[in-house]
Parts: C-alpha cells; sequence; structure tokens
C-alpha cells in the first residue's frame, strides 16, 4: 500500500498526505520521489489551485529516513538525484500549505519551508537536527531557514541541532499561525478554500514574486511585480473582480 494519498475535502483544494507512523513519517528516497510525481498530477490538473501538505498526527515528518541514509555513501547519495525532486516541489507554482503537527525535523523541517504558508499545532517542534548524525541539512535548509529567521537564529538551531516548539518558530517568523493541536487541519483547509476561490493568475504571480524576495535583486524583483501586475490588467477575473465589488456581488472566477 502507498505511504500516500490525496484527499478532495472541498472545490479547489487538495490534501497530500504521507503515512509512515512507524518512523514518525520519515522521508524515504521512495516517498519523497512520490510526493514529487503526485504534486506533478496536481499541478496539471485545473481543477486542484491549492495543496495542502499533511503528514499524521505525531509527525509531519521527523526528516530523511536515518536507517535508509546510514546504508549509502556520497557516490550512491549522488545518484538518489534527489535535487529533482526537490526542484519539482519548490517550482510548484500553486499555493502550497503546510499542515504540521507534531515534529518538522531535518528534511522535514525543509519540507516545510518549500511551502508558502506554514500552520502549526501548539505543540509541534521544528528543527534541523542533522548536525547531530555527522551531516548537514542538504535540501535548503540553511539558506531557507537563515532567510526566514535571520543568520544569527538560524545558526543557533543550525550549530546545536536543537529542536524548538511552534511558540518559538511563530516568534521567529517560521510559521504563519500556531493553533490548537486538533485544529491543525481544520485551520489549513479553511486557508486553503479561502485562497481556492481567489484567481489562480493572481495566486500564481503573488507566489512567484515572493519567492523573488529570497532570489533576486531588489530591483528585478520590483521589475517582475510590476511587470505581472500590469499583465493581470488583461485577465477576465480583473474585470470581474472589479466590477462584483463596483456592484457589491461575491466575484466569481474562472483563472482566464
Ligand atoms: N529516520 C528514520 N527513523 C526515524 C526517524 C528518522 N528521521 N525519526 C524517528 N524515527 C523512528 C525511530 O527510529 C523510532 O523507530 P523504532 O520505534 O523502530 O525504534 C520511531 O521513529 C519513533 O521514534 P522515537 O522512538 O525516537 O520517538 P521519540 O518520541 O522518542 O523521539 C524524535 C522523536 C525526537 C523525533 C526522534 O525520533 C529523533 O530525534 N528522530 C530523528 C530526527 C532527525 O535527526 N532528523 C533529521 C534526519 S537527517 C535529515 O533529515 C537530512 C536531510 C538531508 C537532505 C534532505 C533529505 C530529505
Amino acid at each position: 500500500m502507498s505511504d500516500l494519498s490525496i484527499e478532495r475535502p472541498s472545490a479547489g483544494v487538495a490534501v497530500l498526505r504521507y503515512r509512515r507512523p512507524q518512523t514518525l513519517n520519515a522521508l524515504d528516497v521512495a516517498i519523497r520521489r512520490e510526493i514529487a510525481e503526485n504534486l506533478l498530477t496536481l499541478s496539471e490538473d485545473d481543477t486542484v489551485k491549492v495543496v495542502v501538505l499533511a503528514g499524521t498526527e505525531k509527525a509531519f515528518a521527523a526528516g530523511a529516513d536515518i536507517a535508509e541514509m546510514s546504508k549509502v555513501d556520497a557516490v550512491e547519495m549522488h545518484a538518489w538525484n534527489t535535487p529533482k525532486v526537490w526542484k519539482v516541489i519548490s517550482g510548484f507554482q500553486k499555493p502550497l500549505i503546510a499542515a504540521v503537527s507534531g515534529f518538522a525535523l531535518g528534511g522535514g523541517c525543509e519540507l516545510a519551508m518549500h511551502c508558502d504558508i506554514i500552520i502549526a499545532g501548539k505543540s509541534a517542534r521544528f528543527g534541523q537536527p542533522e548536525v547531530k548524525v555527522g551531516i548537514m541539512p542538504g535540501a535548503g535548509g540553511t539558506q531557507r531557514l537563515a532567510r526566514a529567521v535571520g543568520k544569527f537564529r538560524a545558526n543557533l538551531y543550525l550549530m546545536t541541532g536543537r529542536i524548538f516548539d511552534a511558540a518559538t518558530a511563530l516568534n521567529m517568523g517560521l510559521v504563519s499561525e500556531v493553533v490548537a493541536d486538533d485544529d491543525v487541519e481544520t485551520a489549513a483547509l479553511a486557508i486553503a478554500q479561502e485562497i481556492a476561490a481567489l484567481p489562480p493568475l493572481s495566486l500564481k504571480f503573488i507566489k512567484e514574486a515572493v519567492l523573488l524576495a529570497d532570489n533576486a535583486p531588489l530591483d528585478a524583483a520590483l521589475e517582475f511585480e510590476r511587470r505581472a501586475c500590469q499583465f493581470l490588467f488583461s485577465t477576465d477575473d480583473k474585470k470581474e473582480g472589479m466590477q462584483a465589488f463596483l456592484e457589491t456581488r461575491r466575484p466569481s472566477f474562472t483563472g482566464r
């Protein structure tokens, strides 16, 4: 049986869930590939507007699979070609929401940081403890954590491997919102539903522009934002959105 499933709880929303509770959802290579394959499928499905990534109650994901990694050397690790998998996740153009319950450690924290919004339960635990098993983050953890929380707080956790709680993550700006443990998925789904009703092209360009804040000089990013905003003036959804506002009715967006 696959450890991965896709649920469709409401129009426009898909939940991509992985389950390996016996290892706290450790991400072995097979499951990482499956996540990427499923995201590719969801990216091509026009009925899907937003994707929520979820694990299980005790763990979003406790990292890459240490048992699997313990058996390979650098050459075998290189042959896994995992950057190809992470590229699919970082290149996913629709809004991606992480619903974090329990542990989000190592590759699991890196997976959450690939998302656009992170909702965490009060008891969620984050960290990049790779240093404690003799390696270091390899899926963007040093860069995304430093950019999210700043060099000095990032190094505190990267260099000690310390695990930190959801309140600390919120305080540092690593998560978008902390909710009661029982409400994590409800909260993530409510946000997903809210976003799914909004114009997909605006969302696509907002996502791209925000990612440029990390990846491009300010002038280039501002130029992208200006052009993307200008482009949106040619869409049906801009006409509909503004018309609906003026007529005080709910807009109905088509993605065109
Ligand atoms: N890999 C494999 N198995 C794991 C992992 C893991 N990352 N985490 C937990 N497990 C297993 C345990 O071995 C245990 O198995 P068993 O019941 O057979 O003994 C089971 O899950 C339950 O775990 P614990 O008994 O340890 O549960 P506790 O509640 O006592 O502790 C912790 C929970 C704190 C999460 C603890 O399990 C732990 O420290 N886990 C390891 C966390 C870690 O170091 N993660 C980083 C891994 S390295 C990494 O992610 C590298 C990324 C590099 C590239 C990106 C690739 C994705």
